[in-house]
């Protein structure tokens, strides 16, 4: 028998496992399998890395044998499954949860330190999973984690991005981006399943055949593969499937005569092309490349997921597929307008793969699919182009317009025909189609005889067809057709045909919901009002929640300690409801020495972390107060940090003592990624740099004042920050914020809020009361008319505000020119919308309030009872209780425990 070396004894590190629990002991030795087989690493070392994968492996073993349990036995029972389709899954790193999930974090950290390391340092070494942007994705990952807890049979869809979201660096000149090569050591967490992978088809045309059934050919073929990433509940055997999908070229395309022929990069072409689809999240869309791309993305996840989902259904029918029984066994729930394709794509399956008819095809698709909108944001609700989407999808286009003439016709019927005026308002806004003729039956009632008509040919006005190519992808973008058009006044501008994603999706999912009440209510009277009137019942609201594991538990031990004492029992991870019990103790000392003493420690590993991440030395005894998010105008960190120069300017005009007596000692940390290509946000992010360059190196403020921007927020640096706040701002201009998540995680951690009343703060203030939280601002209905004020030029900026952008254009802060930035909140010629976000109107209301938070913040007994109500009014902002619902009124799912 040869003899397996065995590295980690080899090296002294572990004499024998006897000492440990008889658990501990086989995932020491399991851990110690992996380090030797697991090829990553030179089998020499058993450094923090190949510890952590090593550790990683021996967890998915664990995980596997739940995963496939669990996948069996919803194969036998057959149940009703629902499928989360999400462009965007922002996991973060996966072992401390997966440990703490199979309540193994005892036997690990046993295991490894048996092993020479610590679990925190092998945890730290796991790269995030930045496989999504922001909040939308944040929340797709907790609802998969509250799936698998709570038992219900459902699965996530999404794409395996070789490269994550954006590594942010910050340098003298701002934000830089570089790639985050996530998957460079490998990912022990997935399983590639080269058995699962179907084929995806792009451009080609459309034949009728003989039996007038419609078939897509020719074209671009690839092949999507699935990785599947298990995901264990809490507390559960049940572990349920992520399934991103990767893409390849069908193995049979390798032009093995071009690379012969020494062709290398022709050979390769193919290969590169289908590849590269799965590069990266939100690949650049200012090119038609990049716009080509991206509806690639989009396409690739519904139709991969689509042919998935339904050879699942068809196996689990055995012989007997009843189709209409298809929406009793799967729901699709669509994370924003990105699987919008979803719709056409089902279409599509059923009718020319099924034989299916067209009313049979969008009954069932019509049961099937629903949608979830994240944003009121008009830019964000997605458009593509016509022409561009009949290039790659024709088929689906033929559906699109043929849904799109169904919905006109039911507008017509609802209407009809007395008024049309006001039914051509309605076609206009709602239809899927933007920019397109009506039918002819339709136009002729509203032709206006008087007018000559239009004549085509004329050279005033060029057809479609005659546009050249260059012009044809100019208009894939309207505001730049738009832009080019002006400039160079051409005398007849053609608005660029479109299709309306959210319009789609609205008339496609049997049910559309918002993700907070105040936005649920904007998406019914604004966003979406006309659909709303033609059908209120498919309207509701889903207010987000947050995963209390990761976000509480696992992120802040000392903090779950002091309230799983106090309220008896850890069972508060699952049933948050009794957090509320925190409220009855909330002015014992006792509970409040300990709270205290829990934030103290958060808050010096936090202090640990900036010094490493930033350079600076901060005081653990200032208040932390903290905005992390992505950076954007209506999310209103410019009113954050000129609320900070305006304190600073303050300070300066003081004698040392009057600071001291005045000001509450202060860290202000930002943290946030701003889109590459958004100017102004990232303008923004080398402003709040340049201040706290500014104001950490002035030797009259000290420890008073310290402002700190962490480079490369994401998920793990979130699970260091938020325990550790006292303070966090959630301050967007209201209505614009269709819910925040961060919010709910902060008061979970017992941090107050100073925010407006928008998204979800509306709810937590409501939670946790009004004495809890910092209000301020101007209120949703009120911006209206406000804007309407600022764009008359009638509002009179406070002279506070005024004092603070004096004080920014003089350069206290450095050389660089920030008239752009300032010029924005003014409305000053060629500087865009006046003040849009309303910054300058809020301002004096805003530094009003954070004096009182200054004044609660030097009353400790006062500021502590209110961080534990802030804790004791979060059971709401659990994803269980959103997860509950979204099974119960939109899914129609059961939980099914494996036994
Ligand atoms: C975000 C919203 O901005 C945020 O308010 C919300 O909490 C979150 O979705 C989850 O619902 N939207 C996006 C996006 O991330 O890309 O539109």
């Amino acid at each position: 028998k040869q003899r397996v070396r065995d590295p980690i004894a080899e090296e002294g590190v572990l004499s024998n496992l006897s000492a440990l629990s008889p658990h501990a002991a086989s995932i020491a030795s399991s851990i110690k399998y992996h380090a030797e087989f697991t090829p990553m690493f030179s089998p020499q070392n058993f450094e923090p890395p190949k510890a952590f994968f090593a550790a990683a492996q021996s967890v998915r073993d664990a995980l596997i044998i739940n995963w496939n349990a669990t996948n069996d036995f919803y194969e036998k029972m057959n149940v009703k499954q629902a499928y989360y389709l999400s462009m965007e899954f922002l996991q973060g790193r996966a072992l401390l949860n997966a440990i703490g999930n199979l309540e193994l974090s005892g036997e690990y950290a046993d295991a490894l330190e048996k092993l020479g390391h610590t679990l925190e340092t092998v945890a730290s070494q796991e790269p995030d999973a930045a496989l999504g942007n922001g909040g939308l994705g944040r929340l797709a990952s907790c609802f998969l984690d509250s799936l698998a807890t709570l038992n219900y049979p459902a699965w996530g869809y999404g794409l395996r991005y070789k490269y994550g979201l954006f590594k942010q660096q910050l340098t003298k000149d701002g934000q830089e981006e570089v790639a985050e090569n996530w998957l460079e050591n490998g990912n022990p967490w997935e399983i590639v399943r080269n058995d699962v992978c179907y084929p995806v088809k792009f451009s080609g045309k459309v034949v009728e055949g003989s039996d007038g059934k419609k078939r897509w050919i020719g074209g671009e073929d690839i092949v999507a593969v699935a990785y599947d990433v298990p995901i264990p509940g809490y507390k559960t055997k049940t572990t349920i499937n992520l399934r991103l999908w990767s893409t390849k070229v069908p193995s049979d395309q390798f032009d093995l005569h071009a690379f012969n022929a020494g062709e290398h990069t022709k050979a390769c072409e193919a290969q590169a092309n289908a590849e590269k689809i799965c590069y990266v999240l939100y690949p650049g869309d200012e090119s038609v490349e990049g716009k080509i791309l991206r509806l690639k993305q989009q396409y690739t996840l519904c139709s991969a997921s689509l042919q998935d989902i339904i050879a699942r259904f068809e196996r689990r029918s055995g012989g007997d597929v009843r189709w209409e029984d298809f929406p009793e066994k799967v729901a699709v729930q669509m994370n924003d307008t990105h699987p919008t394709l979803c719709i056409p794509e089902l279409m599509r399956i059923l009718m020319d793969l099924k034989g299916m008819s067209w009313d049979e095809a969008w009954r069932i698709t019509k049961r099937t699919v629903a949608y979830t909108n994240h944003t009121v944001l008009p830019e964000a609700l997605e458009k593509w182009s016509y022409d561009l989407m009949q290039r790659l999808l024709p088929r689906h286009v033929e559906i699109i317009e043929k849904i799109d003439e169904q919905l006109i016709e039911d507008i017509v019927s609802e209407y009809g025909t007395l008024n049309p005026e006001m039914l051509e308002k309605k076609l206009a806004t709602m239809r899927i189609l933007e920019n397109f003729d009506l039918p002819a039956s339709i136009a002729d009632l509203f032709a206006k005889p008087e007018e000559s008509p239009v004549d085509e040919t004329s050279e005033e006005v060029k057809s479609k067809d005659e546009v050249t190519v260059t012009e044809k992808d100019e208009q894939l973008d309207g505001e730049e057709t738009q832009k080019n058009k002006a400039v160079h006044k051409e005398p007849a501008y053609i608005p660029p045909k479109m299709v309306r994603m959210a319009n789609l999706c609205v008339v496609g999912g049997h049910t559309v919901n918002g993700v907070a009440e105040i936005h649920s209510e904007i998406v019914k009277q604004e966003v979406f009002n006309d659909f709303f009137q033609l059908w209120p019942e498919k309207f509701q609201n889903k207010t987000n929640g947050v995963t209390p594991r990761r976000w509480i538990q696992y992120c802040n031990p000392d903090l779950s300690a002091v309230i799983t004492k106090w309220i008896g029992s850890n069972d508060w991870v699952l049933n948050t409801d009794k957090l509320a019990e925190l409220r009855k103790f909330a002015d014992n000392e006792d509970l409040q020495r300990e709270w205290r003493a829990a934030k103290k420690s958060n808050k010096i590993k936090l202090v640990s972390f900036l010094k490493e991440k930033t350079g600076y030395s901060v005081n653990p005894d200032a208040m932390f107060d903290i905005q992390v998010k992505r950076i954007h105008e209506y999310k209103r960190q410019l009113l954050n940090i000129l609320g900070i120069v305006y304190r600073y300017k303050k300070m300066k005009e003081m004698t040392a003592d009057e600071r001291k007596a005045n000001f509450v000692p202060r860290v202000c940390i930002f943290g946030g990624k701003a889109f590459s290509t958004y100017v102004q946000a990232k303008r923004i992010v080398k402003f709040i740099t340049d201040v706290g360059a500014t104001i950490n190196h002035d030797p009259d403020i000290g420890d008073l004042l310290k402002v700190i921007f962490v480079p490369d927020y994401n998920v793990s640096v979130a699970e260091l920050l938020i325990p550790a706040s006292e303070l966090s701002q959630h301050i967007s201009t209201a209505g614009m914020e269709a819910s925040g998540t961060s919010n709910m995680k902060f008061s979970m951690n017992g941090c107050i809020l100073i925010g407006t009343l928008d998204g979800a703060n509306v709810e937590i203030r409501e939670e946790v009361g009004d004495d809890n939280f910092f209000l301020f601002g101007a209120q949703a209905h009120e911006i209206a008319p406000l804007r309407n004020e600022r764009a008359a030029g009638e509002f009179v900026p406070d002279e506070r505000f005024e004092e603070v952008k004096k004080f920014v254009r003089s350069g206290a802060f450095g050389a660089y020119n920030y008239d752009e930035m300032i010029g924005s909140l003014e409305g000053n010629e060629g500087f865009g919308r006046a003040d849009y976000f309303l910054v300058g109107k809020d301002f004096p209301s805003y530094i009003e309030c954070q004096d009182k938070v200054d004044i609660a913040y030097r009353d400790q007994k006062r500021w502590t009872k209110m961080s534990i109500l802030n804790t004791a009014g979060s059971y709401k902002f659990s994803s269980d209780r959103t997860i509950r619902e979204y099974a119960n009124d939109i899914w129609n799912i059961e939980p099914l425990e494996i036994n």
